[in-house]
């Protein structure tokens, strides 16, 4: 069955398509066509801003519980239509089926996490310098907010801009991928029976180009105060310049070359496990998906041979079906990898599969799960070699492809882990603390995982990156707050007077000549020498010191040789 998809502006299906249409197939079998939408343009999307507009003050002056109860109850939908909404997913970007209900629980835990958000929302009383005085704060919405999302998760990041968003008191205008409309439409569907007045919650399918030039105006004529984005690196900078002009500053969730770092210490078979999943989960098209495996040289051989051959095992094919994972996302994304395939050089050696590139009859995978000519799959790639030097070291390669590095020292690990500028997910694979603090005391990712694959992150802990992966916002859990509410700071004087701050404040009288008096210093001499107590002189300078200092020596000295590996 197509679907007919067109964008929802106060819930209403807009008939037009003055963006175009663009037809949706299954990625698993192209014969499939999921959907037909109807794109909006940028007047589609200022409308919709518009609308978000008008509806929102009445949305703030609704009691924060109340609003919590409306994510409650969109929760119970999420849950009560999970396995239809699951099913899309898989069909619309051929999201294994086990990933993809994970994906519509993330939705539910995230819900689960903010519906009592609304009976917090806490603000601070904060003592005043003067009598009859009180401070507090609060949090106030931010307004209007424009939240562009990628196709890979195409309800659970969605979600942690969305709910949060409407919690605190905010409109929201969501423009989803333009290769997800089918399961786009069905969450907004969702959202539209939880119910959030009618203009709240705007849903327009609209290109990128078309987006942009909407953000624009919207932010021109003043209907837009937050924009929350998650996808490339190059969009997220121009967004954040766009914003830069009007004073505001974007939720940007960008791309990813996430290490994992293998220590000589580790336990092979769990970084292995590791790297399997956040190699090749959703095909590697997260931005948590690993980029390179960072692995110690004494280990590298042993670890190598185990990574090779549980890729080689592993079942690749039909999403439906228990597979590590299935066909690309959708066309574009599978014709990038294949651009991305080229930057494999001379001086790497690739592993994992019986071929590389796309999986046909000609270049067929072992154990494929299916019939590979129906859908866009791609055999997984493993490439050692890489070193820091190399584009594969420097570039987000949306994909199933794995980069592996050796490395002789922490600080090598350190530069390969960092030096490709990006800053989302992290992991380390060692038995031992001292490397795991380290590790995160160094590495520029805003999460880092120990013993824990780079993907799978909780959907109550802050999520977000550094550098080229975001300007340091965060999602998730009682962080993203900051992002859809602003601190507003209130002061109440009930003396009757004009209390003026720093300058009417009373003081206290201390007497800061006071000193205690000096002991004398002593100390005792050993058994039998027929002296008694005497006067202590200070330690010389180079002085042994006593026990405790010198195991915190043996500590301080076994850290250092961290680096000399
Ligand atoms: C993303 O790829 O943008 O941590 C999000 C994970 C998922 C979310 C990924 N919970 O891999």
């Amino acid at each position: 069955m197509t679907r007919s998809i067109s964008s929802l502006v106060d819930g209403r299906p807009r008939a037009d398509s003055p963006g175009g249409t663009i037809t949706v197939r299954n990625p698993a079998d192209l014969d499939d066509t999921v959907a037909l939408a109807h794109l909006g343009d940028a007047t589609t999307f200022v409308d919709a801003c518009r609308r978000a507009r008008e509806a929102q003050p009445a949305w703030a002056a609704t009691p924060a519980p109340v609003r919590g109860r409306a994510i409650q109850q969109l929760g119970r939908l999420v849950e009560a239509n999970a396995d239809a909404l699951a099913r899309l997913i898989t069909r619309e970007i051929g999201k294994p089926i086990a990933e993809a209900r994970g994906e519509v629980q993330e939705v539910v835990d995230t819900c689960s996490f903010f519906l009592s958000e609304g009976r917090r929302l806490y603000g601070m009383t904060v003592p005043s310098e003067m009598p009859d005085k009180q401070l507090f704060t609060f949090r106030t919405p931010v307004g209007t907010a424009a939240i562009i999302t990628a196709g890979n998760f195409p309800v659970a990041v969605p979600s942690w801009y969305l709910v949060p968003a409407l919690l605190c008191g905010n409109a929201v205008v969501w423009k989803p991928a333009d290769y997800t409309p089918a399961t786009a439409e069905a969450f907004a569907q969702l959202f539209l029976h939880a119910g959030f007045p009618a203009g709240v919650f705007q849903l327009v399918l609209a290109d990128g180009a078309q987006t942009f030039t909407g953000l624009e105006r919207a932010l021109d004529d003043g209907v837009l105060d937050k924009i929350g984005f998650t996808g490339s690196t190059d969009v997220g900078r121009r967004i954040g310049e766009l914003c830069g002009r009007h004073l505001q500053s974007p939720c940007l969730e960008l791309g990813g070359k996430n290490p994992l770092v293998v220590m000589p210490d580790a336990d092979l078979d769990l970084a292995v496990d590791g790297s399997l999943f956040s190699g090749f989960a959703t095909a590697g098209q997260r931005c948590t998906s690993l980029g390179t495996v960072i692995v110690h040289r004494d280990v590298h051989d042993d670890f190598l041979a185990r990574f090779e051959k549980a890729t080689r095992d592993a079942p690749i094919g039909d999403p439906v079906q228990p597979v590590l994972y299935g066909p690309m996302i959708s066309a574009q994304f599978a014709e990038r990898f294949e651009g991305w395939l080229d930057l494999i050089r001379d001086h790497h050696a690739v592993h994992g599969s019986t071929a590389t590139g796309r999986i046909t009859a000609e270049a067929p995978r072992d154990g494929f799960v299916g019939a590979p000519a129906t859908g866009l799959y791609y055999h997984p790639t493993i490439v050692d070699g890489v070193t820091a030097d190399d584009d594969l070291a420097n570039t987000e390669t949306f994909g199933p492809l794995v980069g592996v590095a050796t490395f002789d020292t922490f600080d090598e690990a350190i530069a390969l882990a960092n030096g490709h500028g990006y800053g989302l997910s992290s992991s380390i694979y060692t038995t031992d603390p001292l490397h795991a603090f380290r590790f995160r005391e160094r590495i520029s990712a805003g999460m880092v995982s120990v013993n824990n694959s780079t993907s799978g992150a909780e959907a109550h802990l802050p999520f977000g990156g550094n550098g080229r992966s975001g300007n340091g916002s965060r999602q998730s859990g009682v962080w993203v707050l900051h992002q859809f509410t602003r601190w507003q700071a209130m002061n109440w004087d009930y003396s009757g007077r004009l209390q003026k701050a720093q300058m009417d404040v009373a003081d206290v009288g201390a007497d800061l000549d006071f000193r205690l008096p000096a002991e004398p210093r002593r100390v005792a001499h050993s058994e039998g020498d027929g002296e008694g107590e005497g006067e202590a002189s200070p330690p010389a300078v180079g002085a042994t010191l006593p026990a405790a200092s010198a195991s915190a020596c043996a500590t301080r000295s076994r850290a250092c040789s961290i680096s000399s590996w």
